[in-house]
């Protein structure tokens, strides 16, 4: 019951409650109920630069732009590990941290990545999306031929883990795991940007099977998005897209 609840606030570390173990009421929480709460200081900005970091911030973002040629030029570990970590302090639900990063850079493995995309998307493109659904993607000029998957240094594809397995053994729920995996790909996105690489937003339909298998990944993982990273081919273009007013994204109350 209630009074159980809580009885062992060492987060399971230690479980010297052996007799409560079977029942199925008796809770502790994922990680130690005693965790202390210190302060926190962030350095206080005149209001003046917070202006100035704002704008800067938002020039520097509104120059992103998905790009689908890239240049073969290897992207150094450090940096990976740098712009990985950077989505890895997204924040998450009761701080579950439910991602997963695979970095390939192995080219035997891209290889093997790009022919599962490029089976399922000649499917995806014949048969599995709607005829309007193709018809839009029309101005991107898409297809289900993807050298990038060869031709990028690196591949990050970025799983969902739905739970996870404590140390106890008990399974952990991995609340608002969908929205929390998004941020963290707004943040790796952005980290991309800041560092001066670009990426391709992907998110290849029906591969998550045959990719889990190819990498390895447990069942608790479901894949959301494939990101090529590196630098843009020199010939790489975009499309000349135009972004949404303010006023049509922003309502003030
Ligand atoms: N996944 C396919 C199709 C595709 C879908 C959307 I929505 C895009 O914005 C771009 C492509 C592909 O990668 O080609």
């Amino acid at each position: 019951g209630l009074k159980k609840k809580f009885a062992n606030n060492n987060g399971g570390r230690e479980r010297e409650h052996h007799d409560d173990e079977d029942d199925p009421d008796f809770l502790v929480p994922a990680f130690p109920e005693d965790t202390p709460h210190i302060p926190y200081k962030p350095p206080k900005r005149p209001m003046e630069d917070v202006l100035r970091r704002s704008l800067d911030y938002y020039e520097l973002m509104a120059k992103r732009r998905t790009v689908r040629k890239f240049s073969t030029e290897p992207i150094p570990q450090e940096v990976l590990d740098n712009i990985v970590k950077t989505a890895g302090t997204s924040p998450s639900g009761a701080h579950t941290e439910p991602w997963t990063f695979v970095v390939v850079q192995d080219p035997s493995t891209k290889e093997a990545i790009r022919g599962i995309v490029e089976e399922e998307e000649e499917q995806n493109y014949a048969r599995r999306m709607s005829r309007q659904w193709v018809t839009d993607l029309k101005p991107f000029a898409t297809n289900h031929i993807k050298p990038y998957l060869s031709e990028a240094p690196a591949l990050i594809l970025v799983f969902r883990q739905s739970y996870s397995w404590r140390a106890d053994g008990k399974k952990k729920m991995h609340y608002y795991n969908e929205i929390s995996v998004a941020i963290a790909a707004g943040f790796l996105l952005a980290a991309i940007q800041y560092c001066g690489l670009v990426a391709l937003t992907s998110t290849p339909l029906n591969c998550n099977a045959r990719l889990r298998d190819l990498l390895s990944r447990p069942a608790n993982e479901r894949l959301e998005l494939l990101l090529p990273v590196g630098r843009p081919h020199e010939e790489a273009t975009v499309p000349d897209l135009i972004r949404k007013d303010l006023h049509e994204i922003m309502f003030n109350v």
